[in-house]
């Protein structure tokens, strides 16, 4: 063969055999019309003309049925909500149209029927949050680098390839509701806020634009001193003030819809208004008012602890308490749903329901900080709806946390939610595919926040797997759903779980590998000198001769303090406080006797080993779905649970031979024994310092 024939040749070949490959980069947006329909819609705009390019593209209902969408004017319809029914999508504004369309055609995907009803958001914001540098690298990204930001030699400018990525982006957010990004990190860069780069803030805004997603920025909260070449950025220094209100109106300039700020301020480093000796609520206020004649809103962070604090856990509540009821209505305090910071299990921040007189938001991590990043199989749905469902019970039995946020309890002039995002340059977006799932979730919980993990599991893997071609045939569709939907959503289901037996069980927290500050992997032992001791896991775990866990009763930090009766006297009382927050809030002896009858020492054992056996059980019942699954995927899963698996087990025997030092005792015979010597993991651990 000569040349162009064997090019010819290769060609046939990949068309053939690659005719299913899937690289994950069209998300849960595969799904191709099987007949066509018939669109009625008065009106015309960029945001309804994709509403009837996706029905078009997409349609798998009645070959040639007719389908209404109207935009009218009804009060049962909030927000961008919509009716549905099975011939017309009726919403209040054209974006309402866009998402009862997407809704549409999941259903028909997902093969569930429409009843008339109305659909309405449970908050009024959706809201992704990047922590993207300007230079292009992500702070605590996995999956590649910035879909927004290059590095500094290609400065601001902006390529037609770049604008067809955000638009995917952009479809996809709109996909499953989610109405707002914030375009760069938390820590944020004093750049952010010079008129090149709003220039390029511009070119992302109009792409994101007709999608419905409203752009926002991090900013710093020094910009006038840092970019405006004023002395101070005292909040209530008029000058400062006139900074604001001036660059504010710039940004409404060239950016008409601008959603507002995202703010981190004196929080581990950040500039903030008590660097002048001024409260949170100063300098929000201020911020706020520079926004609210153009409608934008300051999303307030709330993540303070500062050094040496006695427990880290209390603070947030303690800064902004005091401060509830002095907020503008155009700030809500952005509140991570744990206390601490983002860890695979925690209780819910006391402040959800405490703050009655200013706007609360929970603020989730879609990106596995702490999760195991892009190399772990973590759906992360079963812990937001844990969160969600979380009783505070600050108004009586049922205010839950997301009754408390969403407007139900508390009349709050906005409501919001964000994620931070796990989207990055990668082929399939979220470095894992499974990862793809945890943006999907956070959209579909932030639009519906009574959503379960299992539907939400259920419609994402049909969308995201189902094999094309098979839809109509049942018995395939039946041989899929036995062999590979119910198996793969059982792993998704249980997989948060296993993370937490592995990793972190029982109460435990923030035990990381704190070398690189990776947040990957286990270090219960990181205390090197001269660090600041919360930033090691010592400081978490207290693990010595007579127990382990954080003393968070009245007789320790006083944590339980901040949380509502009955919850206060549940966590305070060892005996009722639910044993997966046990090591949180007590510090137990190594022989107490858990509820099972066993004690503490042996149940931490059984649990780290549990863990251990239910990743093994993933990686057996992936492989068994081999046949129902395009290549790629199915090896890159293969491949990542492989990881995850020896992952699991360093985790185990990290732990247990570390806390056996102070417990004393033998790990229970009828256990795996471990296979990694602890000073083979403590030392692997330096040698990384060291590289
Ligand atoms: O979880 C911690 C992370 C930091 C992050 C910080 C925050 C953006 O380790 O990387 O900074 O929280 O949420 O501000």
């Amino acid at each position: 063969m000569n040349m162009k024939s064997n090019i010819v040749f290769f060609i046939l070949i990949l068309t053939t055999f690659n005719l299913h490959a899937e690289d994950g980069h069209n998300l849960w947006l595969r799904a191709k019309s099987t007949g066509s329909v018939n669109i009625v819609c008065e009106r015309r705009s960029s945001t309804l003309d994709i509403a009837k390019q996706e029905l078009e593209q997409s349609w798998q209902g009645k070959d040639g049925a007719k389908l209404v969408l109207t935009v009218k004017k009804d009060k049962a319809i909030k927000y961008d909500g919509f009716k549905l029914s099975d011939n017309e999508v009726q919403a209040n504004t054209e974006l309402g149209i866009l998402y009862g369309v997407y809704e549409l055609l999941r259903r028909q995907q997902t093969g569930q029927t429409i009843q008339n009803e109305i659909s309405n958001p449970s908050y009024e914001r959706r809201v992704l949050n990047h922590w993207d540098n300007l230079d292009g690298s992500i702070e605590r990204g996995y999956a590649g680098r910035s879909i927004f930001w290059h590095d500094n030699e290609k400065g601001y400018a902006v390529t037609d390839k770049e604008k067809n990525l955000w638009k995917e982006y952009a479809r996809a957010n709109a996909s499953i509701g989610i109405n707002g990004a914030v375009l760069n990190n938390v820590n944020s860069s004093k750049l952010m806020l010079t008129p090149q780069c709003l220039e390029k803030v511009k070119a992302i805004a109009e792409v994101l634009r007709p999608y419905g997603i409203k752009t926002y920025l991090s900013v710093k909260f020094s910009s006038p001193s840092l970019i405006g070449g004023l002395k101070t950025s005292d909040p209530l220094n008029p000058e400062v003030i006139k900074w604001w209100k001036d660059k504010v109106k710039e940004i409404y300039k060239i950016v008409p819809d601008f959603g507002g700020f995202l703010i981190k301020a004196s929080s581990e480093g950040q500039p903030g208004p008590q660097d002048y000796g001024r409260s949170h609520a100063d300098g929000a206020n201020m911020m706020a008012d520079a926004l609210k004649p153009f409608g934008g809103i300051i999303m307030w962070r709330a993540f303070v602890y500062e050094a040496n604090s006695k427990d880290r856990a209390c603070q947030a509540y303690k800064e902004f308490m005091p401060l509830d009821g002095k907020f503008r209505d155009n700030v809500i305090i952005q509140v991570k749903n744990g206390p601490v910071d983002f860890q695979p299990r925690e209780p819910f921040t006391p402040l959800f329901g405490a703050m009655k007189k200013t706007s609360v938001m929970p603020e989730l991590q879609i990106t596995q900080e702490y999760l195991g990043h892009s190399i772990q199989l973590v759906f992360l749905a079963t812990m937001w709806e844990e969160f969600l469902k979380s009783d505070t019970y600050q108004e009586g039995v049922g205010s839950t946390v997301a009754r408390t946020t969403d407007g139900s309890i508390f009349p709050q002039k906005h409501t919001a939610i964000a994620g931070v995002a796990n989207i990055g340059l990668d082929t399939n977006w979220s470095g894992h595919h499974f990862a793809q799932a945890n943006w999907y979730a956070f959209g579909r919980m932030a639009w519906n926040n009574q959503l379960t993990s299992e539907k939400i599991a259920d419609e994402w893997l049909k969308q995201t797997f189902s094999p094309k071609e098979e839809k109509a045939e049942n018995s395939n569709v039946s041989d899929w759903q036995k062999n590979f939907l119910i198996p793969v959503k059982q792993i998704m289901l249980e997989s948060r779980e296993a993370a937490v037996h592995y990793s972190m069980p029982l109460g435990l927290h923030h035990i990381f590998a704190g070398i690189k500050n990776t947040h990957y992997g286990p270090g219960p032992w990181f205390a090197p000198k001269g660090t600041r001791i919360d930033w090691t896991p010592p400081y978490y775990h207290k693990a010595d001769s007579t127990g382990i866990g954080f003393d968070r009763t009245t007789k320790g930090s006083g944590a339980v303090s901040q949380y509502h009766e009955p919850l206060s006297s549940q966590f305070e009382n060892p005996a009722t406080c639910p044993e997966i927050y046990l090591l949180w809030f007590h510090h137990v002896p190594w022989d107490y006797k858990m509820k099972d009858g066993r004690i503490l020492w042996d149940e931490l054992c059984y649990t780290y080993e549990k863990g251990v056996n239910e990743v093994r059980q993933f990686q057996k019942d992936w492989d068994k779905i081999q046949p129902y699954i395009d290549a790629q995927r199915f090896s890159d899963v293969q491949s990542k649970l492989r990881r995850q698996c020896r992952d699991a087990q360093i985790w185990k025997d990290g732990c247990i031979l570390y806390f056996q030092q102070y417990s004393r005792r033998p790990i229970p015979f009828d256990i795996e024994r471990p296979v990694y010597d602890l000073n083979y993991l403590m030392k692997t651990d330096l040698y990384d310092i060291l590289k």
